[in-house]
């Protein structure tokens, strides 16, 4: 008789229980027309888990909820499988590493997500220690994984399927490749294992995230609607079990109102400029030579200073800057981010010094006369940093502004490790 499933369909805590039951061929089915936000407010199944909260699985001796219980007891109900190790060591060390993806990896992705979804109150610096703390976290795993291809032995083990899961939500909802990038070994895991056949029989095709979703304002408790915010990254195969539906939201969190329509950007509404933006970055990448006398004379003569402002920004914590390539990455990864501001700036980023610790500097120019609300509220890159207006009227900062763009070197007496430039 199978065991009855109670989640939406698209939640990556749901998978857990079911990669594992591919694994041990146990039979799951879903609960028919379940639906969140509905059918985990009734009666009925608020007495198999008093929370509230998906999955929970219905067995014949009672129901179970908690993802990882639920997956555990999937995995131990077939005798003498590899998903619990051989021996008892194995046994502690897959233990070891479900907790590690529950409270070192998911935790951190959750208070990392949340308030991006206006589910919690957005704080820059809670966001950077959720990050920070994560990338610890991954970091370690990263290290870990340089020598061994699973989690604990030579095979997939309970360890290895809720780690997936748990990174799956990272790598389709707010890790992008530029941020992935520094944990190579984690990435040839987590590609490895979600492209298992008994995996991907669960989680279908999986697509990682391209930009980091912007910051939601709060919002009201959340609706049982479906979302429309954005589709699906993770979509489940039609065969993965039996009576699939649409798949509705994303890989972890189910419940998603209806977006607001976009309002328009400000900086849109602001009084027309002479500059156009366009014209000064197709002259910076078309001058080849002589650029002083092009490109950086073209720029004054384009520069409009009632429609656009130029910005310095000091990297606030130059003395972390130990290792040149986790530097680049770093300022490489401000860049990408800075993605939805590409139609309202040009910047300059220097990564100063032939030694560590290395120095990061920038110059922006932005549309309008302040560093742009909406960038400031959508990239934590910008409080990691200390921005200073440029003051044109004086020669000395705008002969900064010449050696900036133009990668001058030696530029205030050191050497440039490199130049990057957002346009
Ligand atoms: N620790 C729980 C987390 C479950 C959880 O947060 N479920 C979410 C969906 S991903 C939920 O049911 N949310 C509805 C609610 O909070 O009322 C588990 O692993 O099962």
């Amino acid at each position: 008789m199978a065991l009855i499933l109670h989640a939406g369909k698209t939640n990556k805590n749901s998978f857990k229980a079911l990669i594992a039951a591919e694994f041990n061929g146990v039979q799951i089915e879903y609960a028919p027309n379940f639906e969140m936000g509905v059918s985990n407010k009734t009666p009925e199944f608020l007495k198999m888990n008093p929370i509230g909260k998906i999955p929970v699985l219905e067995t014949p001796d009672g129901p179970i909820f908690e993802s990882n219980a639920i997956a555990r007891y999937v995995a131990r109900l077939k005798a003498d499988n590899s998903l619990y190790g051989s021996s008892l060591i194995d046994y502690g060390h897959i233990e070891q590493w479900i907790d590690f993806a529950s409270l070192e990896i998911d935790a951190n992705l959750v208070s990392w997500f949340r308030p991006r979804m206006g589910r919690a109150p957005y704080l820059p610096p809670v966001e950077e220690a959720a990050i920070a703390a994560l990338k610890r976290a991954l970091d370690a795993l990263n290290t870990y994984l340089a020598c061994n291809t699973y989690l604990v032995g030579h095979s997939v083990t309970l360890a290895d399927i809720i780690m997936t899961c748990n990174l799956l939500f990272g790598f389709t909802q707010l890790m992008t490749k530029s941020f992935t990038s520094e944990f190579p070994h984690v990435e040839r895991y987590f590609w490895t294992l979600v492209n298992q056949p008994k995996f991907q029989k669960i989680v279908g095709e999986v697509k990682q995230i391209e930009s980091l979703p912007p910051i939601q304002s709060a919002k009201k408790p959340s609706q049982p609607k479906e979302s429309a915010k954005s589709k699906p990254k993770v979509e489940p195969k039609k065969e993965a079990k039996k009576e699939v539906a649409k798949p509705k939201a994303e890989a972890g969190e189910e419940e998603e109102e209806a977006p607001k329509p976009k309002p328009k950007n400000p900086l849109d509404l602001l009084p027309p400029s002479k500059m156009i933006l366009d014209d000064w970055k197709r002259l910076y990448s078309n001058t080849k030579t002589n650029f002083r006398e092009v490109a950086i004379k073209g720029f004054w003569e384009m520069y409009d200073p009632e429609g656009y402002s130029l910005w310095f920004c000091n990297y606030k914590y130059n003395d972390e800057n130990t290792v040149s390539f986790v530097t680049l990455n770093k300022v490489g990864g401000f860049l990408q981010r800075m993605d939805l501001a590409r139609k309202y700036a040009f910047g300059k980023m220097l990564v100063i010094g032939s030694e560590p610790p290395f120095k990061v500097k920038g110059l922006w120019l932005f549309r309008g006369q302040e560093v742009p609300q909406f960038v400031i509220d959508e990239c934590y890159d910008m409080e990691l940093y200390e921005w200073t207006k440029v003051d044109i009227s004086d020669e000395a900062q705008k002969e900064r502004v010449n050696q900036m763009i133009e990668d001058a070197e030696p530029f205030e007496g050191e050497a440039l490790l490199d130049a990057k430039c957002f346009k």
